[in-house]
């Protein structure tokens, strides 16, 4: 008697963990941890420049306009070799035709191609994780910034949701691995420093002990409060005592004196070449151009130069 009753126990029990076992070793986990993102970082990336023969070309928003791009570099820029860095500055994808064609040409010139996110990018990678992946926006980490994202980002919209689509994972998982909030390159030759970020940032920003910049500042802010600088906004309306964040650069310490912030998201204010802050965003997607701003050490008299290159933008929005 006992021993019929625990037979069939027996045999469900090895057919419940056979099941099991097929079920784990073929589940399709969508939302497995290889899905996740990797970390970002809003601390710069350093590239130090020892040789005088390297150039740097800082290239204001893309946007998608991948035959502006192109443009660019075959008649303005030239051939990408060893000495050349060509620096995006955000916003390099959405809005315009061909955000895949930038994306796989940055993709495949990696030793030549650098590149910060912009708002559209991060809001790329949150697309990805609650809409694709269906996760709450708190699995999108960055390395110093746990309020990201704050209720004044305005959250992802459908041409995001739809290019998270046709990017796919994988490339979403490339950028995200290489790229970075900021960049800052260290002349050796001159002792100065150039940051690329995407909106902007502040005298003393990644310079004074524990100033390091929400995000938000760095990829989204227009305006900040000038008695309070730790509040900034993309709106004027959203913050007290509002001014133009590079406004603080032109008034700024001396001790600041060899740092220039290259940075492009301000289309509506278009080109805007300053002392310390160069802004290169001119409205290249809506039928204005695209600028890069190129560095060549002139060994002759022992500093660096400046050449502003501008291509017409081929596109009709
Ligand atoms: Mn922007």
């Amino acid at each position: 008697m006992n021993y019929n009753w625990k037979l069939p126990v027996i045999l469900v029990s090895i057919a419940s963990i056979l099941i099991l076992t097929y079920n784990i070793i073929n589940e399709d986990i969508p939302t497995s941890a290889t899905m996740l993102l990797p970390i970002l970082t809003t601390l710069p990336k350093v590239i130090t420049i020892t040789d005088p023969k390297d150039r740097l070309i800082f290239i204001g928003d893309v946007h998608g306009q991948f035959n502006d791009f192109q443009e660019m570099i075959d008649k303005k820029i030239g051939t990408l070799d060893s000495h050349t860095t060509v620096i995006l500055l955000g916003d390099f994808l959405v809005k315009g035709p061909d955000s895949l064609k930038v994306v796989d040409y940055i993709l495949s010139h990696q030793d030549n191609i650098k590149f910060v996110f912009g708002n559209h990018e991060i809001l790329l990678f949150l697309a990805y994780v609650q809409e694709y992946l269906d996760l709450t926006h708190d699995h999108l980490s960055f390395t110093t910034d746990k309020n990201f994202p704050p209720k004044t980002f305005k959250p992802p919209k459908k041409i995001h949701k739809e290019l998270v689509k046709k990017l796919g994972p994988e490339r979403l998982h490339r950028l995200a691995s290489i790229g970075s909030v900021t960049l800052r390159f260290d002349l050796t030759l001159t002792s100065e420093i150039l940051f690329a970020v995407h909106a902007g940032m502040l005298p003393g920003d990644f310079i004074e002990k524990n100033q390091i910049p929400p995000i938000v500042e760095l990829i989204d802010m227009k305006y900040v409060n000038e008695h309070d600088w730790t509040k900034s906004a993309r709106e004027e309306d959203d913050v007290k005592n509002s001014k133009r964040w590079y406004k603080l650069w032109d008034e700024s310490d001396k001790k600041f004196d060899n740092i220039t912030v290259l940075y492009g998201h301000d289309a509506k204010k278009g080109l805007n070449i300053r002392k310390h802050t160069k802004g290169l965003d001119s409205a290249c997607v809506k039928g204005g151009q695209l600028t890069a701003l190129e560095y060549t050490y002139d060994s002759a008299k022992g500093h660096y130069i400046t050449t502003l290159h501008q291509v017409q933008s081929s596109s009709s929005i």
